[in-house]
């Protein structure tokens, strides 16, 4: 069977038929990650750090039923302030396609459109993961299975304590996703630089991880690569802080019987403002930060195919 080709802006096409580097953006972060107007300030925001540091970014949704590659400004602003928006993950897309609906893109759902488009590294903030209490609800993202069968690389600042961290690695490495912490030993838990858990292997260079990527990609795995960018230590927040009000957003989804696809941006949600501004303020920066890591490997990586 033929596989469809999302529609790419012409920008994003004119990049990708030159072999030039080109970054996806995920959009459940703008429609379900993030309140207006922070969303759409970041969605722009990051759009512009790979562009600085030389690659196209390529915001991926669905608008109307139809699977998008590159948005213009007018469109982020309307995903920015939908509501009632769906989130799809990469099950979701065809049924949302039937339906003529918009929805935010999660990771899941992101790489396999980057890989239809032919985009090779997408940057976002956090993957889904093994939810805390898995072994009695089942709740594991399908970003953790896309990763084991999609070739996207996948750049993040790790997961967030409302997962199981031990268990979300345990799972990538059931899945032959190689996880890759950036400059650090340690694997980042999103908001702090340390989770406590170490990362399989370790990387100090872009080119270094666009090589590894080509090397994986020979080997003819099948499989994504995560790429863990520990958050800049200034923006960064003491677990004492975060500790406790993730534990409380937890706490409460429990009590208020939140589960399925509503679980993470109800969790998300709450820890913004039980925190009163300060995850977002973390969150902003360390999806910048990936961005910026996520353009350089491009660069890094285009040339490599050039050869
Ligand atoms: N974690 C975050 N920020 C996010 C998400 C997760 O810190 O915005 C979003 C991403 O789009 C991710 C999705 O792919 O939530 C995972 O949802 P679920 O846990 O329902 O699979
Ligand atoms: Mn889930």
């Amino acid at each position: 069977m033929t596989l469809l080709k999302p529609k790419l802006s012409p920008e994003v096409a004119e990049a990708l038929a030159s072999g030039g580097p080109v970054v996806a953006l995920e959009s459940t972060i703008i429609t379900h990650g993030m309140p207006y107007p922070a969303n759409l300030e970041t969605a722009l925001g990051v759009e512009a750090v790979v562009r600085e540091n030389g690659a196209i970014p390529a915001t991926i949704a669905v608008i109307d039923g139809e699977l998008r590659v590159g948005l213009e400004h007018h469109e982020l602003e309307t995903l920015a302030q939908a509501r009632d928006v769906v989130k799809a993950s990469g099950r979701d897309l065809a049924v949302a396609m039937v339906r003529g609906q918009t929805a935010g893109t999660t990771v899941s759902a992101t790489m396999l459109l980057a890989d239809l488009a032919g985009i090779d590294i997408f940057a976002t903030g956090g993957v889904g993961g093994v939810h805390r209490g898995a072994e009695q609800t089942f709740d594991i993202s399908a970003d953790l299975t896309e990763l084991g069968r999609t070739k996207t690389a996948v750049v993040c600042a790790g997961v967030k304590s409302i997962l199981d961290i031990a268990k979300t690695l345990e799972y990538l490495e059931t899945q032959r996703v190689p996880v890759i912490a950036f400059g650090t030993d340690d694997f980042p838990a999103f908001f702090t630089r340390q989770s406590g858990f170490k990362a399989d292997h370790r990387l100090d260079t872009a080119e270094e991880i666009a090589h590894a990527m080509h090397l994986h990609h020979q080997l003819g795995t099948g499989t994504g690569l995560l790429i863990a960018n520990p958050i800049p230590e200034q923006a960064a927040l003491t677990p004492d802080f975060i500790d406790g009000t993730i534990a409380d957003a937890v706490r409460e989804a429990e009590e208020r019987g939140i589960g399925r696809k509503q679980l993470t941006p109800f969790l998300l949600a709450r820890i913004n403002e039980l925190s009163k501004g300060e995850s977002l303020r973390a969150n902003i920066a360390l999806v910048r930060n990936n961005a910026a890591l996520a353009a350089q490997m491009a660069v890094a990586y285009a040339a490599l195919k050039r050869g």
